[in-house]
This record gives structure tokens, C-alpha cells and sequence, in this order.
């Protein structure tokens, strides 16, 4: 699904893709290396977003990215392919590391539920 779709089936759920725990380098990395390399290779939608300005990073919850709550990759983000690629994602060919992609592209959701 795309992103807009990710974020409306994990409101679905009572939540919204993940922010809060995506920022957390502990328990980003408990997930990643307990949930998701497990699994078959796939890329996940997060909810980080430059789609508001462009190059000004922000978790769905209002929080900023910084240097100091994101993992990008080498060179990410790089508002490649497309000018536009505006949703964060946990990119499978970078060990799960962040990166920016066109919203419009299919990924898995990584949905969070705050209780
Ligand atoms: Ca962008
Ligand atoms: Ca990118």
C-alpha cells in the first residue's frame, strides 16, 4: 500500500505508522533485529514525512527528525527517484535503514498504538 493508505490502515487500528518508536534508537533497533529481519526481505512505511516543505523532516506526530532520532542511510534522504519522494521508510536493500521514497510506491506498514 502506499503511505497515505498505510497511515489510514493503522488509524484503522487505533493507531498511525510509527513514529514514537522509530525515534527511539533502542527500540527502533529491537524491532528491526526481532520483527522484521526475521521475516522475508520488505521494505516498511514510517511516519516521517518532508511532504509539508521540502527537506524539513517531521515525525506524524509533530516531532522533528534530527540527526540525533532517524537512521538514514548513506546519502538518504536524497528526494530520489522522482523529485517528490516525500514518506520515510525502513528500506530493505539498506539493512532497514531510513530512507525517502515517492509516496505513491507499495510498502508494508509499520503500524504504532500509543495505550
Ligand atoms: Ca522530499
Ligand atoms: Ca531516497
Amino acid at each position: 500500500m502506499n503511505w497515505e493508505d498505510a497511515r489510514t490502515y493503522c488509524q484503522s487500528l487505533g493507531g498511525d505508522l510509527a513514529a514514537w518508536g522509530m525515534r527511539n534508537a533502542t527500540i527502533r533497533d529491537a524491532i528491526i533485529n526481532n520483527l522484521l529481519l526475521p521475516r522475508p526481505s520488505a521494505s516498511y512505511w514510517i511516519g516521517m514525512t518532508d511532504i509539508k516543505q521540502e527537506g524539513n523532516w517531521q515525525y506524524i506526530d509533530g516531532v522533528p527528525a534530527t540527526e540525533n532520532n532517524t537512521n538514514f542511510a548513506p546519502g538518504e534522504p536524497n528526494d530520489n527517484p522522482n523529485a517528490g519522494a516525500d514518506c520515510g521508510e525502513l528500506w530493505d536493500s539498506k539493512n532497514l535503514q531510513m530512507d525517502d521514497l515517492t509516496c505513491s510506491y507499495t510498502r508494508f506498514a509499520i503500524c504504532e498504538r500509543r495505550y
